[in-house]
């Protein structure tokens, strides 16, 4: 008894002494190692009666939790420390000038928003925002996925870790709940664009973790297919500048539109090179559909006075299309040689006016 007393009282102190990770190891060595003290008595329990072997075995576990958990709290105190240490050594002085020799640039992804927002803006549509943590009504319910659906539980979402009262939050997985706060914020008529970022747990060639999406909605008593399609049509010649580029939609599904629909443009591939123009092949380029009456109902609109359009992309594979950055995680590595070749001059702010691009570009 006595003796495991001491013992707990010579290691914890020699633990709680340690004031560096090694320290900390070379304690843990030599109460848990392979020839540590509390080893060791372990290693007795094999001579002892069994009465005995239980009583001291059981203070044996105990005491090894016990110095365990010590060592975890010890541990956590020294990253604590080194942390601080560190923040403490890394202040920069942000108010400093900048090198007269360094070229700052906008990012292709800021320049691609400002572009499309210039489209759109002329077109008669607002930009709103929302938060990245949302909730399972703004991202899911209200947009007519239904409880079991896939998509709610997939592992693909960021859950964040539920309240007090249990409510579940989560990294949005589209831009979308934006549009759900527009229409039970505001009465109709309403045209919004929404660029943003979006979280999806994927990360390969073709995804990221974190990207951008725009969409944009149109609700009013009178909105119909006919307008969607000469909206998108004439932001698509506008935006890869091709007069008379021609579009074509295909049936799609997406639980919010009813119906849905991909829209593709004019393009070729000849020579394994993509060109964007009426050369006879298509390129999807975005999804759309008419607002489903389940979402209008959702945000407290009468399907049977208001109906609508919306659509959305994605920001990155269109300045990837457009720009002809070739791989996606590129824009997200922050590597100035990157940023010198496709980033944009502060000051070429896109306009329907001065140009949308092109002209900026800082080659
Ligand atoms: C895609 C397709 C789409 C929408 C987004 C939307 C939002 C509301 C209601 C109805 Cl609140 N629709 N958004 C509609 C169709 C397609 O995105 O491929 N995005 C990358």
């Amino acid at each position: 008894m006595s003796e495991i007393d001491q013992l707990r009282g010579e290691v914890l102190a020699a633990v709680n002494a340690a004031t560096d990770v090694p320290a900390l190891e070379e304690a843990r060595v030599e109460a848990l190692g392979k020839k540590g003290r509390v080893t060791g008595l372990m290693k007795n329990l094999g001579t002892m009666s069994p009465d005995e072997r239980k009583v001291f075995g059981q203070l044996l576990n105990a005491l090894k939790t016990e110095i365990e958990t010590a060592i975890s709290a010890q541990r956590a105190k020294l990253d604590t420390a080194a942390l601080d240490a560190k923040l403490a050594s890394e202040t920069m002085d942000v108010t400093l000038p900048i090198r007269p020799e360094t070229k700052g640039s906008l990012h292709p992804i800021s320049q691609t928003i400002d572009e499309m927002a210039a489209i759109f803006g002329a077109m008669g549509f607002t930009i709103a925002e929302g938060p990245d943590v949302e909730d399972d009504f703004h991202n899911f319910t209200a947009l007519n996925f239904p409880p079991g659906h896939p998509a709610r539980e997939m592992h693909d979402t960021f859950f964040l870790p539920p309240d007090q009262e249990g409510n579940r939050y989560l990294l949005r997985t589209h831009t979308s709940p934006v549009q759900i706060r527009t229409m039970l914020n505001e009465k109709p008529p309403i045209r919004v664009i929404i660029p943003g970022r979006t979280y999806r747990c994927d990360y390969d060639m073709t995804h990221t973790p974190m990207f951008h999406q725009i969409e944009g909605l149109v609700i009013d008593t009178e909105t119909n297919m006919a307008h969607l399609k000469g909206c998108l049509q004439e932001f698509v010649r506008m935006f890869f500048g091709v007069d008379d580029l021609t579009v074509r939609f295909r049936p799609s599904f997406f639980p919010f539109t009813e119906p849905s629909a991909e829209m593709d443009i004019g393009c070729s591939r000849a020579g394994g090179e993509l060109k964007i123009g009426n050369y006879g092949d298509w390129l999807e380029i975005l999804g759309c559909g008419m607002v489903h009456p389940n979402v209008l109902k959702a945000c407290n609109l009468d399907p049977e006075v208001y109906q609508g359009f919306a659509f959305g992309m994605g920001v990155e594979r269109v300045a990837m299309l457009k720009y002809g950055i070739p791989d996606l995680r590129t824009f997200f590595e922050s590597d100035l040689r990157w940023l010198k070749h496709y980033g944009f001059a502060a000051l070429d702010v896109p306009s329907l006016t001065s140009g949308l691009s092109g002209g900026g570009l800082n080659r």
